[in-house]
Formats: structure tokens, sequence, C-alpha cells
């Protein structure tokens, strides 16, 4: 058990039981052409934290440990999503409109995959989520508990939607989570220092908050 710095105080990382989720690292929310530039978002931020997360990923991988990943999108038929979450934003293109890179946030189209920098080894867990968060309709509970896992490192985008929502369920599901502050992004700078002095204000009250080099040290 490594205690590694971190915000608020150090995080004791347990090397035997921790795995890193990476969420929504998908080229319609990095690309040109896909969801977040349908929302008139600037993607080129989101790409800027590719380089340290797939530092972060190597990290994992190397010492053994699992790495999960998340697709934010929905079933072709749409079934998955609430016309509540379909009508939001006044997008110029919708989930599952047809855009530069297939329809939005679809399972199975090229605008939902993940980035071709990140992409999963084959074994490793992906999981397709039909809202924010990741442990909601999915096995992504199911799939920590078979692992015997207990802490959470987090990477992706964007920090206060998908990310900070994920954190929270995972928070309230027991496990220590750990935010990887340099390879998770926003489309808003100062959502992403906001989301990050949430997480870690009140004693961590949700989780904690340290470079990608910092996590890599915890690992080895
Ligand atoms: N719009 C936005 O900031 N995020 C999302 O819609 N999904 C994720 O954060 N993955």
């Amino acid at each position: 058990m490594a205690a590694i710095p971190a915000a608020p105080y150090p995080f004791a990382l347990d090397p035997e039981t921790v795995a890193l989720i990476v969420i929504d690292m998908q080229r319609d929310f990095l690309e040109h052409g896909g969801f977040g530039a349908s929302l008139g978002n600037d993607v080129t931020r989101l790409q800027a934290i590719v380089p340290a997360t797939a530092r972060l990923i190597r990290g994992f991988r190397a010492a053994g440990r699992p790495v999960i990943h998340t697709r934010e999108c929905h079933a072709p038929d749409l079934s998955d999503c609430s016309p509540a979450k379909l009508a939001r934003g006044k997008p110029g293109l919708r989930i599952g409109d047809a855009g530069a890179m297939g329809r939005i946030l679809v399972k199975g189209e090229p605008g939902a995959e993940i980035v071709a920098a990140l992409f999963p080894e084959p074994g490793e867990t992906v999981i397709d989520k039909p809202g924010k968060g990741a442990f909601y309709a999915t096995e992504l509970g199911d799939v920590l508990a078979r692992a015997g896992i207990t802490q959470l490192v987090f990477a992706g985008v964007t920090t206060e939607v998908c990310v900070q929502t994920t954190m929270r369920e995972a928070n309230d599901r027991g496990f220590e989570c750990l935010l990887a502050e340099d390879a998770t992004e926003s489309y808003f700078p100062e959502f992403k220092r906001a989301a990050i002095e949430m997480i870690t204000a009140q004693g961590a009250i949700v989780g904690w908050a340290t470079p990608v080099d910092a996590v890599l040290e915890g690992l080895a």
C-alpha cells in the first residue's frame, strides 16, 4: 500500500485492488463533427489529454491491473435514450441523427468508438452506457465486484459531466475514487477546476485528485 500525494490529503493506493476507468474518450466527444462539437463546444481542449491518458493506461497494463473503458452510446432504435435526454441541449445534431462520423452517439457507429490512440486491448472491459454515470443501467457494478476492485482511478471526459457523475455513483457504492487530474478535461476550464474542488472538498467528500505521474509512482 503506497500513500501517494493527492488533494486533499495522501491517497493510500492499493496496487492489489485498484482499477482504472477511462470515461468516454470517444470520437463523438473529441473529434470535429461529433456530439460534443454539435453542442457548440471546442473539442480541441479534450484532445490535449490523450497523451497523459495513454501514459496512465500503459501504466495500468504494465502493472497487470484492470483497464475499463466506457462509451456513452445508445441502441440504434434509441430505445435506451429517454425522450428527456433526446430533447436536451438544442444541438445542431441530436442523438441518433446522421453526422460526419455516422449517427451521433449510436452504438456501432464510427463516432461512438474510442479514439485510436486509446483503443482498448483485447480482454479489456468496455461498458456501453446510456446515461452520464457508468453504473446506471450497465453491468459495471458486477464487473468490479467479480474482480475484487475497491479503488478506482478515473480518467476521461468530461470532468464535470460523465466523470464526476460516475465518481459520485462509485463513491456512494463504497469505492475509493481518485481522479487523474491531467487525464481528464472539460470543454469549460472553469468547470474542470470547480469539479475537482467539489470532489476533493470537505475531506475528500467524493474522492481525491492527483497527477498521472503520482498514480504511476503508486502503482510501481
Ligand atoms: N456534454 C458533456 O460535457 N458531456 C457529455 O455529454 N458526456 C460526457 O461527459 N461523456
